[in-house]
């Protein structure tokens, strides 16, 4: 049964509320993001109706074509921030360098990382898309420009992580280190109602996702692992079923709510696979631990690796701690 008297809004004061030395900029900035959350779900509703689809003709720091909605959504988390005073730097996949809101930091406690429209191949075909969204605190935040390195913290230091998935609905998923939470947006009332209070994901799945098409470059413990997965017994609840949807916010739902494992691996082609360590595996890495399942890169805790790069790629392989634990199994036994 949907509380829908439990508004996001009302979540977030009432948690503040166990915390006395809060001051209320954090609660805020959660709230703030709920904000660019519908901004950016409505367009996307809308993206159909509007000449928002398609390509802008320019390319980003990835490489890859920007499409309208992802300049778009990279816009509204700019402008929101900028407008909440909280933040002062903000690492987006859409920009190169780290973007400054401010000439001066002070005051500001926190840096936001973000992928503001993770899946954007799927726009152009109706599918699933969301946001990936990382908030660490700076170390100092008096200081007046702020040092690279409070870019560059460990996904244990986050304070919070979450994403938006704009599928069917729009939910909006967050953790502040105290749970994991799922709130469904009620366009009627264009508020976030909580929908999923402390997710917990079963300790096994039944469904894993990779892109199978990229088999010819894994590892051989990746295909030894995949082939596992597929082998029929029963009594190990095997086969898998494959569900790849080619948005990772929307595949790490899945798995969020009914357990498996999301896999993009690093292969012959790309070492360190596709994915960013700082705005996609590690907040997802701290929902997946919240939510009690795991997240590695294979050899090690996600959560643990001491970035070097804004933009640096990690393997990812994030799910249900038995499934994740599996898997590293079978790239040690390779490695030995
Ligand atoms: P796009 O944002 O370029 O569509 O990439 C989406 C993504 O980063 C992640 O959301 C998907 O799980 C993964 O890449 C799909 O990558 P492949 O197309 O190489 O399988």
């Amino acid at each position: 049964m949907v509380d829908m008297s439990m508004t996001l809004t009302r979540f977030i004061m009432e948690r503040q509320e166990l915390h006395s030395e809060a001051t209320g900029e954090f609660s805020m900035l959660l709230a703030q993001i709920g904000m660019a959350a519908k901004m950016v779900s409505n367009q996307i509703r809308r993206a159909g109706l509007v000449d928002i689809l398609g390509v802008t003709g320019d390319t980003n720091v990835q490489g890859e074509t920007v499409k309208k909605l992802d300049e778009y959504a990279n816009n509204v988390f700019l402008d929101v921030m900028e407008y909440s005073k909280l933040v002062c730097e903000i690492v987006s996949e859409e920009i190169e360098g780290v973007a400054r809101l401010s000439r001066s930091c002070k005051g500001r406690k926190y840096s936001l990382l973000v992928d503001p429209l993770d899946g954007s191949s799927n726009i152009d075909i109706n599918g699933a898309v969301g946001t990936i969204f990382s908030i660490h605190h700076r170390h100092d935040e008096t200081l007046d420009l702020i040092p690279d390195e409070d870019l560059l913290q460990k996904g244990s230091e986050q304070v919070a992580a979450g994403y938006v998935m704009y599928g069917p609905s729009t939910i909006l998923v967050y953790t502040t280190g105290e749970g994991v939470h799922g709130f469904t947006l009620d366009p009627g009332v264009g508020e976030f109602v909580l929908s999923h209070e402390n997710i917990q994901m079963p300790a096994q799945g039944k469904t894993y996702a990779i892109n199978i098409g990229n088999r010819s470059q894994w590892h051989h413990s990746i295909r030894q692992y995949v082939d596992y997965l597929c082998e029929a017994d029963p009594e190990s609840e095997r086969p898998y079923s494959l569900r790849y949807v080619g948005a990772l916010v929307a595949d790490f739902h899945r798995i969020l709510l009914e357990g498996g494992i999301y896999m993009y691996p690093g292969d012959r082609e790309k070492s360190d696979g596709k994915l960013r360590l700082l705005y996609e595996c590690a907040p997802l890495a701290m929902l997946a631990e919240q939510a009690g399942g795991n997240a590695s890169s294979g050899t090690e805790s996600i959560l643990e690796i001491q970035p070097t790069d804004i933009h640096q790629r990690s393997p990812l392989f994030i799910g249900s701690r038995e499934d994740v634990s599996l898997a590293e199994k079978f790239i040690r036994e390779e490695t030995r």
